[in-house]
């Protein structure tokens, strides 16, 4: 879509995995809102659903955000919202080894589970409980390396490289549609002149669904983040 301003709008659908409490629903919030709450969130019930604007340098992305239960009772769904996922933010608790046991299940299940395409991306939360932390940085490196993943240590609750996650995976997205394009007018033997250059600075505008009075649905940038 392109709001009259140029920006060609990509929609992607980017949904959230992870134990319970490691934070999915808080990241989410920091993310669109801004918000972020010590009491628990109310857990989630199957699936929650939030959407934001991403604005890079030349395109604009529209996440749509599954934010999933993390409890057992609801693991049964979760075919039902990876399925046609074009991202998956795997969540862990720095502070918690089984909640990382856990967010390595998660990957393994989407890398033989969902299309080659999705990205992956693996966020370890809570990072500003730095003297409680316990998960290996060593055993966190080498299974981001060997499965390819995006990685940052992020924390809800300070905001820390939260936008810089999403803004991440919309540059991947992209980035990986522009290859596929270019691969197919490749091979369709047409030349392509369009650049494979992603914004290292990039602009975000909220538009969660129940923001109010917040009408930016086609709208372009707000605020500037650099990468
Ligand atoms: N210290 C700290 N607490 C967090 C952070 N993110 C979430 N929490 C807390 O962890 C608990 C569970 O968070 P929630 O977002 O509901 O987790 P979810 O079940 O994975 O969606 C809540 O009490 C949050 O306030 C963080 O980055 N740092
Ligand atoms: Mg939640």
């Amino acid at each position: 879509m392109d709001g009259g301003s140029g920006c060609v709008t990509k929609k992607y659908k980017l949904v959230l995995f992870g134990d319970a409490a490691v934070g999915k629903t808080s990241l989410v919030l920091q993310f669109v809102k801004g918000n972020f709450s010590n009491e628990p969130q109310e857990a989630t019930i199957g699936v929650a659903f939030q959407s934001k604007i991403v604005c890079l340098q030349d395109s604009t992305v529209k996440f749509e955000i599954w934010d999933t239960a993390g409890s057992a009772r609801y693991q049964g769904l979760a075919p039902m919202y990876y399925r046609g996922a074009d991202a998956a933010l795997v969540v862990f608790d720095i502070t918690n080894e089984d909640s990382f046991t856990k967010a390595k299940t998660w990957i393994c299940t989407l890398q033989t589970q969902v299309k080659k395409s999705i990205i992956l991306a693996l966020a370890g939360n809570k990072s500003d409980l730095k003297y409680h932390k316990s998960v290996d940085r060593q055993k966190i490196q080498e299974f981001v390396e060997e499965n390819d993943l995006v990685f940052m240590e992020t924390s809800a609750k300070s905001g820390n490289n939260v936008t810089n996650m999403f803004l991440s995976i919309a540059t991947k997205l992209v980035e990986k549609e522009k290859k596929a394009l270019e691969d197919q007018a490749t091979s369709s033997g047409h030349n392509t002149t369009s650049t494979t250059n992603t914004s290292t600075s990039a602009a975000v505008a909220a538009d969660s669904l129940d923001n109010e009075g917040d009408d930016m649905s086609d709208g372009c940038c707000c605020c500037c983040v650099v990468l």
